[in-house]
């Protein structure tokens, strides 16, 4: 039995994604329940489950994921702002088992978060 998270089945194209960017490293793709006007997903094509088991090697991989996230940014036009946001664990509320940074914008966001 496939031990897969959804998002590793999405890399491996076993089911479809609105993909917005992809290199050697990640996969951006529109989240399936968008929280606002643009609501992407940037994830490592690395298994990695969550900030918290991000390791020393994993330095220059999570920078480049942030220079998409900014790239994406700007060619989606959010040039008035957004957030960047990856949730961690069960009380940060993850429920994807892969690391991946939520990039929403396109709407006056809202702090604190709940
Ligand atoms: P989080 O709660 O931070 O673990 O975010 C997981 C996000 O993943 C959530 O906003 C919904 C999204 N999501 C879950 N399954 C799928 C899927 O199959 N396709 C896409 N595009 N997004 C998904």
């Amino acid at each position: 039995m496939s031990e897969k998270s959804i998002f590793k089945r999405i890399i491996d194209k076993e089911i479809p994604a609105d993909i917005v960017y992809e290199d050697d490293l990640c996969l951006a793709f529109r989240d399936l329940s968008p929280q606002a006007p643009t609501h992407v997903l940037v994830i490592p094509k690395k298994e990695i489950k969550s900030v918290a088991t991000i390791t020393d090697q994993d330095q220059a991989l999570i920078g480049h994921l942030y220079l998409i996230i900014r790239n994406i940014a700007r060619e989606l036009g959010l040039g008035n702002g957004y957030r960047v946001v990856a949730n961690c664990g069960a009380e940060g509320g993850q429920t994807v088992d892969h690391l991946h940074f939520h990039l929403l914008g396109g709407r006056q966001l809202k702090w604190p978060p709940g």
